[in-house]
């Protein structure tokens, strides 16, 4: 555990999900490069900066957030039953490098078209971060659903709460920034606001990175060494030495 003034937010899911239109929605400028259907999108995990104003006890305070938009889950045709990715503790350990901590994971699935590639990800997922951090499910795509955009959580919660993706909070959102659904994008931003203040309690406990990747490389002996860790995820040799304590 780590105390950090600022918030450190993991957006994940598969391609196409809809990540980057929700960095951009929080970052609240086109920042990071949505996909288009033509163009194949870089795997590769991209940090984002973003200052957030929230009122917290009456006072408005900018809220500094860290956003990394993480990449490595590009294989959505993984056979059933392999892991779906290619390697998160990849994708984490530059991210530890540079963060150290991490507060939340924003955990995106398209509503209208909710895959088992999501559901196998985020099993993937829940298997590395679950326990230390809030994976809070962000469905996008929503901006088509009739009257509001919860009434897909209503219909889904179920669903999603047979997959573990209960109890920590959950955004129905569209990442469609254009006049003809300002509102719900306004409603949109304004939800994945909310959760990010809701986890940024002054004196709060960030998770460590290290401890995560720590626990993972203990868990599995025989998959980590110092040269697979110096070199596969492009570790200082001193973090691997620690990481293998
Ligand atoms: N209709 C709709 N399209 C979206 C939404 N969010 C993203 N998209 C589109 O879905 C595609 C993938 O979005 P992107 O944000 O790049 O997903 P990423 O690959 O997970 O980063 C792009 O063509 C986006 O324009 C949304 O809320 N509604
Ligand atoms: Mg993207």
């Amino acid at each position: 555990m780590a105390n950090s003034p600022d918030l450190s937010v993991l957006v994940m899911g598969e391609t196409g999900s809809g990540k980057s239109s929700v960095v951009n929605l929080l970052v609240g400028e086109n920042v990071a490069e949505v996909s288009s259907g033509a163009s194949v999108c870089t795997p590769k995990t991209v940090k984002h900066e973003a200052t957030i104003a929230i009122e917290v006890e009456g006072q408005e305070i900018q809220m500094r957030v860290h956003i990394w938009e993480v990449g490595g889950f590009n294989q959505p045709e993984a056979k059933p039953g392999k892991t779906p990715t290619t390697a998160l503790d990849m994708e984490l350990g530059p991210i530890l490098q540079v963060n150290g901590s991490v507060d939340v994971v924003l955990f995106c699935m398209q509503g209208p078209k909710l895959k088992n590639t999501s559901t196998r990800i985020f099993e993937y997922v829940n298997g590395i971060l679950g326990g230390h951090v809030p994976i809070v499910p962000v469905i996008t795509k929503l901006e088509r659903e009739r009257e509001n955009m919860e009434k897909w959580w209503d219909r889904n919660e179920e669903r999603l709460e047979s997959m573990g993706l209960s109890g920590t909070g959950h955004a129905c959102i569209t990442g469609l920034q254009c006049a003809r659904y300002e509102a719900k994008s306004a409603e949109s931003r304004a939800s994945l606001v909310s959760i990010l203040k809701g986890q940024y309690s002054p004196g709060r406990k960030s998770t460590s990175l290290e401890n995560v990747l720590k626990k993972l490389v203990h868990e599995n002996p025989r998959e980590y060494n110092k040269k697979t860790l110096v070199k596969r995820f492009k570790l200082d040799s001193a973090v691997a030495k620690r990481l293998l304590q």
